[in-house]
């Protein structure tokens, strides 16, 4: 018997085949759970519909985490199929483009300042709220995707790192406001893995390739990897953990110098 068995996950953040949401949900599918899945823009919906399929799961509903709304309905939609809710994945990051390239101090803006703190951390504490009542009691367990950017400089991530920073303390918060009902709150701090959200990410190539010659493990982690630390995060094997930020990362954040 899988470590997911019986339990209802909703997974925020597939895009495609390569999305780290989707190496979570296979993994969870693996070990037992049943999955519901949103999607961001119209764009996306055929193609989520037919992952979500490939997962046995025909619970596919639009949100988008920016829109208060959406995220209502989309929890409001959920509670017609499900009556309780044991787990989140949130696997959502955004900031505009101009905001990734060059000196921080050029290239961040209000506005970009703005975005991303409210689409990549806002929205945890967002759907974390809107799920609350589906998930009382039940020893649920919600992740989100973080990235050694929070604690440590790294060149072009600007305020995408100030923002996972952000999510990474939105983590410590919730898991001190929900834990008296039960539900824990993770991260998972993820090595760098080539999907849509590092596609155009100018030398994301090297990246990889500096990280993989560089960390212990000597190559880069699959999605498949944050997968399995994330259904581990969201099964009771993991009961005594939670407001903390398990990397999987083949060992890089440990380096002092390479
Ligand atoms: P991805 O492009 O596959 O996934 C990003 C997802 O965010 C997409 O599904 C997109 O639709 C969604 N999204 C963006 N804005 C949204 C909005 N307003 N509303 C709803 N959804 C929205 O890329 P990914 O690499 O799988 O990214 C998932 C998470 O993992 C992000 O938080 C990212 O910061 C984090 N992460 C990525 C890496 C990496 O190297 N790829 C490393 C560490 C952490
Ligand atoms: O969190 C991320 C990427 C998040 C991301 C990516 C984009 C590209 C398209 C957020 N917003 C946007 N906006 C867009 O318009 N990662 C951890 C992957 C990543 O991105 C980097 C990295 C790494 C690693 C950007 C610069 C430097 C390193």
């Amino acid at each position: 018997m899988g470590i997911m068995q019986g339990k209802r996950v909703l997974i925020v953040g597939v895009a495609s085949n390569r999305s780290i949401a989707w190496g979570c949900a296979q993994a969870m599918r693996d070990q037992g759970a049943e999955l519901a899945f949103t999607f961001q823009g119209e764009k996306l919906q055929k193609r989520v519909h037919d992952l979500a399929a490939k997962l046995d799961s025909d619970i596919v509903l639009p949100m988008d985490v920016g829109n208060d709304e959406q995220i209502d309905q989309a929890f409001a939609d959920l509670s017609e199929r499900w009556d309780g809710l044991d787990c989140i994945v949130h696997s959502v990051g955004f900031a505009p483009r101009d905001q990734l390239e060059g000196s921080y101090a050029d290239a961040v803006s209000r506005e970009g300042f703005a975005i991303a703190h409210d689409i990549s951390s806002y929205s945890l504490a967002a759907l974390a709220k809107a799920g609350r009542g589906l998930m009382k009691d039940r020893n649920g367990s919600i992740i989100t995707m973080s990235y050694l950017g929070a604690v440590r400089t790294v060149p072009n991530y600007n305020v995408m790192g100030v923002a996972k920073a952000s999510l990474e303390a939105n983590v410590r918060y919730l898991a001190d406001s929900l834990g008296p009902e039960g539900t824990r709150v993770n991260a998972v701090s993820a090595g760098p893995i080539r999907t849509l959200a590092a596609a155009g990410i100018s030398d994301f190539r090297s990246m990889l390739n500096k990280a993989a010659e560089q960390n212990p493990l000597r190559r880069n982690v699959t999605i498949t990897e944050v997968g399995n630390a994330a259904a581990f995060l969201c099964s009771d094997m993991a009961s005594g953990i939670t407001g903390d930020i398990l990397y999987v990362d083949s060992g890089y954040h440990i380096l002092g110098m390479a």
